[in-house]
């Protein structure tokens, strides 16, 4: 009983929330990079306020992140010091391709994540990694539109051909986009591309899917030429969603925004459009443009593996019924009277993650793979300067339990599971710095002052823990 005794315990970052160093290693500006904090932020990563370049009235979190670029040894060394069995990172696009449309590589960032990948052999972690975490290079935003144009496809092709050949003896596990579904909530982060005054937004969004959607699944296809050892998974932000009431309209509301979410992965795991979303887009007027041989690539290549980020379950009540709302990842929802909630709002609900399981099991039935979850939060040090984060420790565990549950009771399989974040990094929704997820706490604070060193927090040693007894101690 219990985890299978090759279980993939691990953390999760991405490039852009945690390296910096976005001018060395002739490193390329990337969408992530442009993305402000504070007021602003949310015109800019909805692409409503155009951001290409930064300025100075801006401030750019990103550009130095936890300088993760100069202290991934060190970073690494702890992670390995908790016995993480992987670590799922991502790369920077603009580090291999600075623009995008290079022919060819540029040596000094395809050396960068070598060593990234050596120094986890080390430890015996695996890595996984996530071939586009919301970046994308500013070049190819300005001369194509981004994930607009089609012509992203053949970009992302080469970025992955690249990757696949050259760290085919370092990495087996992929997953192609992160959060496929922020496409709809925040294009200009989660995929490269602004809106134009008065167009119909539906539609671009549909279309940009549809490229990803394709590219995602000709990137299936060419690991599995380059490496048949190659498994390669999709990734959503999950949650399931709750009917407010047991009001007919509230429960159809609710599978709405299941079938919203649900519809990349029914694309990327069964391998075509599903029947609601045909429908849907044509009577509005929004189903993408496809070219010859489109159908055959989605179904020909469908994913190995599914992963899923979850914070957050949601609560839908149908239109114009007045709920008071709640934050949440990706996008409000009706507040649940029954649910406790984080320091900036998010629900926290461990059933429901044992809920999202069964539910994205019994649709896919293949394995599930947990690559986000964790509690952001404030951390204050005490007198003698250690993070006494119970809290957070309180978070994963009930967390954890549900996931135990779903494997030993309801029969999902699991792959593995990674936090977000093993250690504290930038905040991709706020840009902030002091919404902490680390079991590693690091000297940076909303302001940009500290020295960056890294300490472990009590929660370092708890899932030390938990990894080393695979799960039976919480
Ligand atoms: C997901 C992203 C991550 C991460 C996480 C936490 O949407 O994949 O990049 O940041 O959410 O969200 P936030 O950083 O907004 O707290």
């Amino acid at each position: 009983m219990g985890f299978q005794k090759n279980f993939l315990w691990g953390g999760a970052t991405a490039a852009n929330q945690c390296e910096g160093g976005i001018f060395e290693g002739g490193r390329g500006l990337a969408n992530v990079d442009v993305c402000p904090a504070g007021a602003d932020r949310n015109a800019v990563i909805t692409g409503h306020r155009k951001m290409f370049e930064m300025d100075s009235e801006h401030v750019y979190p990103a550009a130095e992140a936890i300088d993760m670029y100069h202290h991934f040894r060190e970073d690494i060394r702890l992670f390995g010091e908790m016995g993480f069995k992987v670590y799922r990172m991502s790369i920077a696009w603009t580090r291999i391709f600075p623009n995008g449309d290079e022919s060819e590589p540029n040596e000094a960032g395809l050396a960068f994540y070598e060593e990234v990948f050596k120094e986890c052999r080390k430890y015996r972690i695996q890595p996984l990694v996530t071939i586009s975490h919301f970046d994308c290079p500013i070049y190819l935003i300005e001369k194509y539109g981004g994930w607009r144009s089609r012509k992203m496809i053949d970009f992302y092709l080469k970025l992955c051909r690249v990757l696949f050949t050259r760290y085919r003896d370092y990495v087996t596990h992929w997953l192609t986009f992160n959060e496929i579904n922020m496409i709809l909530h925040a294009p200009f982060m989660g995929a490269g591309f602004c809106f134009k005054e008065g167009e119909n937004e539906e539609q671009v969004k549909y279309q940009a899917a549809h490229h990803e959607l394709v590219a995602s699944a000709l990137a299936t296809r060419l690991a599995h030429e380059i490496n048949p050892d190659n498994k390669v998974g999709c990734m959503f932000a999950a949650g399931s969603a709750y009917p407010y009431t047991c009001r007919p309209e509230d429960v159809w509301e609710a599978l709405l925004t299941d079938q919203e979410n649900y519809f990349f992965v029914d694309i990327q795991s069964r391998g075509y459009y599903p029947a609601y979303a045909v429908k849907r887009l044509q009577k509005k007027g929004v189903f993408p443009v496809m070219e010859t041989g489109d159908k055959e690539i989605l179904r020909q290549n469908p994913v190995d593996f599914i992963s899923f980020s979850y914070y957050n379950s949601r609560c839908i009540a149908a239109p114009g019924s007045g709920q008071e709302e709640a934050e949440g990842n990706l996008f409000k929802s009706a507040k649940n009277p029954y649910l406790k909630f984080s320091e900036w709002g998010w629900p926290i609900d461990p059933l429901g993650l044992r809920i999202t399981l069964n539910e994205v099991y019994d649709r896919y039935q293949k394995p599930l793979f947990i690559v986000e979850n964790g509690l952001g939060a404030i951390d204050t040090p005490d007198e003698n300067g250690v993070i006494n984060d119970d809290y957070r420790i309180d978070y994963l565990r009930e967390h954890i339990r549900a996931m135990k549950a779903a494997v030993e009771e309801d029969g999902v399989e699991l792959m593995g599971y990674t936090s977000w974040a093993p250690i504290d990094l930038i905040s991709a929704g706020s840009g902030e710095m002091k919404k902490r997820y680390g079991f590693i706490y690091v000297d940076k604070q909303e302001d940009g002052s500290g020295t960056l060193a890294r300490s472990r927090k009590k929660s370092f040693t708890w899932y030390q823990r938990v990894i080393a007894t695979n799960g039976e101690e919480l």
